[in-house]
C-alpha cells in the first residue's frame, strides 16, 4: 500500500494520475494546503520543503522499511522503477524521457506557478498593483515561449519524448492542461500540436480517475471534513474544561 500526501492540484495530480496509470493501490493522505498542514512536524518529516505531494510506499521495491519520498518527479521515476512502467529501461531511451521529466519539474512547472501568482493570486496580496506587471509579462511570457517548446516537439512526436506514452507526459499533462486558464483559451488556437496533445491525455480513463475521481477528491474532502469534526470537537472539550 502506498499512502499519497495529497491536495487537488496540478502536482497533486502528477502523482495521483501515475498511480491510477499503474494500477497501484493507494490511500489518500489530503494536506490541505490552504490550512497549513505542510507545515505540520509529521509532514515535515516526510517532506522537509514544507511541499505536496509526498508518498510513502510501506513496500518498497527492494524491501526494508517504509520508503517516503517527496518531489513529483523523483515519486513518478520511483513508481515507473518500481511497476517498470511508464520509461524505458535502456538508457537511451531512459533519458530521452528524464530530459522532459527535468524540463518539466525546471521550466513549466515554476513558470506557471509564478505567473499565476502574478497574474491572479497576487492581486489579493500587493497594495499597488503595478508591482504585479513586471512579473506577469515575464512569467506568462515564459509560458507562451514553453508552449511553443512542447509544440514544436509534439509536431514531430504524438507524445513528448517521441512516441510513447511516459512519464514525460504524466508529469506536464496536469500543468499544460491549464494554459489556457491562465493566459487564454484562444491561445490553442497557436498551439495546435499541443491542443492535440492534451485532448488525447485527457481522454485516457486513468488521467480521468486521477483528475478528479470520486476517491481522491470525495476521499481527500470527506477526510478534511472528518478532521474538522475532530478538532472542533477537541476545542469543545478544551473550551468545557
Ligand atoms: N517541485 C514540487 C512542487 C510542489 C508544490 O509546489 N506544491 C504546492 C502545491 S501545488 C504546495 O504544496 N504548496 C504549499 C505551500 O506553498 O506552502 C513538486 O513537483 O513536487
Amino acid at each position: 500500500m502506498i499512502d499519497l500526501y495529497y491536495w487537488p492540484t496540478p502536482n497533486g495530480w502528477k502523482v495521483s494520475i501515475m498511480l491510477e496509470e499503474c494500477g497501484l493501490e493507494y490511500k489518500v493522505v489530503p494536506v490541505d494546503i490552504g490550512g497549513g498542514d505542510q507545515f505540520k512536524a509529521d509532514f515535515l518529516r516526510i517532506s522537509p520543503n514544507n511541499r505536496m505531494p509526498a508518498i510513502v510506499d510501506h513496500n518498497p521495491i527492494e524491501g526494508g522499511s517504509a520508503l517516503p519520498i517527496f518531489e513529483s518527479g523523483a515519486i513518478l521515476e520511483y513508481l515507473a522503477e518500481k511497476t517498470g512502467q511508464f520509461l524505458p529501461a535502456d538508457p537511451a531511451g531512459k533519458y530521452k524521457v528524464l530530459q522532459w521529466v527535468h524540463w518539466q519539474m525546471a521550466n513549466l512547472g515554476p513558470m506557471m506557478g509564478n505567473a499565476n501568482h502574478f497574474k491572479n493570486y497576487g492581486k489579493n496580496i500587493a497594495k499597488d498593483p503595478s508591482q504585479l506587471e513586471y512579473g506577469t509579462k515575464r512569467f506568462v511570457g515564459e509560458v507562451d515561449r514553453l508552449s511553443g517548446v512542447m509544440d514544436a516537439q509534439l509536431s514531430a512526436n504524438q507524445f513528448l519524448a517521441g512516441n510513447e506514452y511516459t512519464i514525460a507526459d504524466i508529469i506536464t499533462w496536469p500543468w499544460a492542461f491549464l494554459i489556457g486558464r491562465l493566459i487564454d483559451e484562444s491561445m490553442w488556437t497557436s498551439f495546435p500540436n499541443l491542443k492535440r496533445w492534451v485532448d488525447e491525455i485527457h481522454g485516457r480513463p486513468a488521467v480521468l480517475k486521477g483528475e478528479k475521481s470520486e476517491k481522491n477528491s470525495a476521499s481527500a474532502n470527506l477526510l478534511r471534513r472528518k478532521k474538522k469534526l475532530e478538532e472542533n470537537y477537541c476545542l469543545i472539550k478544551q473550551m468545557k474544561k
